[in-house]
């Protein structure tokens, strides 16, 4: 990855789901070193501050199955506004939740620079989830349904002309808690998963070659990885709202990162799900910028 001009943007939301303190994953990640880990590679970082996240709401929920609706949409509203403007000046986003329903954001705020944008979904979930499939409410369970145009009007029109992600241009890596409405949405669009099966049976190299491969044949204009920290076992990432045993380890992680930033497709990420009230020692924290440094071109040697 040739040295990038990156800019970060904290979004501090824990609205989208229901567990307090992951709108501390922007500090926790900025605790963690993430500024100098990426400029001591050559990048050259801005720390373009937090969305301002009106949290007057917070603990209550709405009345249709989509809890804390009006603030989700007006942090992500904000945070598309902010990650347009940023591409716009040619620089790289890297978002640092709070929950993923930041996502919704951060995917719209692409829409408008990318005709064919590719997706990355590393997670232990398919948050392919609407309103009426949801076992929860949580926002944070939909973002990638949102961002194929499906779900709540209001969350859908934060894309803009129309200007959706492909079904066909996302990869999920790493899913092993898929609900019943997600199975049928996967099978109907023909999202391609990578689950946990296959990252077991074929190993973490051969997956992150098909996926590079299948989203060359897509002809991506640019990737956009969005990394759940969930997506790695709870034993590396313990600080996250929704763990689920048997996940992707710490050393198949790097890897990944290592593989996708020599594939030079990656145009923007952003690492969600971080909550230090969760953590241990800020552990998750400090994994998510280990992660940032093999992606944004650390070398072991
Ligand atoms: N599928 C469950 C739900 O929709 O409530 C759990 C979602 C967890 C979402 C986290 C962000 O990945
Ligand atoms: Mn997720
Ligand atoms: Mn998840
Ligand atoms: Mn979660």
């Amino acid at each position: 990855m040739d040295n990038l001009n990156i800019s970060i943007i904290g979004v501090p939301l824990d609205l989208g789901q229901s567990r307090r303190g992951v709108d501390m994953g922007p500090s926790a990640i900025r605790y963690a070193g993430a500024v100098e880990r990426i400029e001591a590679i050559g990048h050259q970082v801005i720390d373009e501050g937090d969305i301002r996240v009106d949290m007057s709401s917070r603990g209550q929920h709405g009345d249709s199955n989509l809890k804390n609706l009006d603030e989700v949409i007006q942090a992500n509203t904000d945070l598309a506004k902010k990650v347009a403007e940023v591409v716009e000046r040619g620089r790289f986003p890297l978002v640092l939740g709070g929950d993923h329903s930041i996502a919704i954001g951060t995917l719209a705020g692409l829409a408008d620079k990318y005709k064919n944008l590719g997706v990355i979904w590393y997670d232990a979930h398919a948050d392919l989830n609407t309103a009426e499939t949801s076992p929860s409410g949580n926002i944070h369970g939909m973002p990638l349904a949102v961002s194929i145009g499906l779900g709540h009007e209001s969350l859908v029109n934060l894309y803009r002309d129309g200007q959706k992600v492909k079904p066909e241009n996302v990869v999920i890596i790493g899913a092993r808690s898929v609900d019943p409405g997600e199975r049928e949405l996967i099978k109907e669009k023909g999202i391609k998963v990578f689950t946990m099966h296959e990252i077991d049976r074929d190993g973490m190299t051969t997956v992150i070659e098909n996926v590079i491969a299948y989203l060359r044949s897509r002809d991506v204009d640019g990737v956009h990885l969005s990394l759940d920290l969930d997506g790695l076992d709870p034993i590396y990432a313990p600080g996250v709202g929704t763990p689920v045993p048997g996940g992707i380890n710490y050393r198949e992680s790097h890897l990944a990162m290592e593989m996708l930033e020599d594939c030079g497709m990656i145009t923007s990420v952003e690492f969600v799900e971080v909550n230090p009230t969760l953590d241990v020692k800020n552990k998750t924290g400090d994994v998510a910028v280990r992660l940032m440094g093999s992606l944004f071109g650390e070398k072991l040697l």
